[in-house]
């Protein structure tokens, strides 16, 4: 099945293709004629997500998803939450993204934390939605150069090494993305098997 994946991201998208595995072939915004950027201005994971999803699927009329993602820091009461992207700056900058929030965590007692992901799928013109929630805390200092953005500083609960000191394999079996995209996986396969 051919499925385009709202995203210009391209860690998501290797993330996300090794968890569906290759009974799905995903296309990009750019295969499919979109250069520009996505809005996504919504106060939301979940109106985000949708937001995204729903500009591909008006450009293309293309069965379409996109994943919306953010780091909520217990003691930070949610930040960066929907505004993970541009934590720091306007925009992605993910060394200066982490360094604000080492600084913004200094000296705090409580490293709780969790990454949320929300995925909107339009399906033949109906709107889904699959969540996936991976419980951590956040290391007072950088490790690894795996994975992307906060990668380096999260550590998943049952853990001692960071999102970053894993393997694609480790973090897609425990992660926020790999447990959305099972959920997405899933019902997809039980629509094909229906059709
Ligand atoms: P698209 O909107 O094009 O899909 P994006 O990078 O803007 O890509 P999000 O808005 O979903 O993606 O993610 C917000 C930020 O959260 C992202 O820029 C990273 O800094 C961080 N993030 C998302 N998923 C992550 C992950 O699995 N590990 C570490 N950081 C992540």
């Amino acid at each position: 099945m051919k499925i385009l994946f709202a995203t210009n991201n391209a860690h998501k998208l290797a993330e996300v293709s090794a968890v569906l595995g290759p009974q799905f072939t995903l296309t990009t915004p750019r295969e499919a004629g979109i250069a520009e950027d996505i809005p996504e201005d919504q106060p939301t994971l979940e109106g985000n997500a949708l937001q995204k999803a729903r500009y591909i699927h008006a450009r293309t009329g293309l069965d379409c998803f996109a994943d919306d993602t953010g780091l909520e820091v217990e003691a930070l009461g949610g930040a960066p939450g929907v505004r993970s992207a541009r934590y720091a700056t306007d925009g992605h900058d993910f060394a200066a993204n982490n360094r604000l929030l080492l600084r913004n965590l200094e000296g705090c007692g409580n490293r709780q934390a969790r990454f949320r992901t929300v995925i909107a799928l339009i399906l033949g013109g109906e709107e889904h939605l699959f969540e996936g929630i991976v419980e951590g805390r956040i290391d007072t200092r950088e490790a690894g150069c795996g994975g992307f953005g906060y990668d380096p500083l999260f550590i998943p609960d049952g853990f001692a090494c960071s999102f970053a000191e894993m393997s694609a394999e480790e973090k897609n079996a425990v992660s926020h993305r790999g447990r959305a995209v099972r959920k997405l996986a899933e019902f997809l396969h039980e629509t094909i098997e229906r059709s």
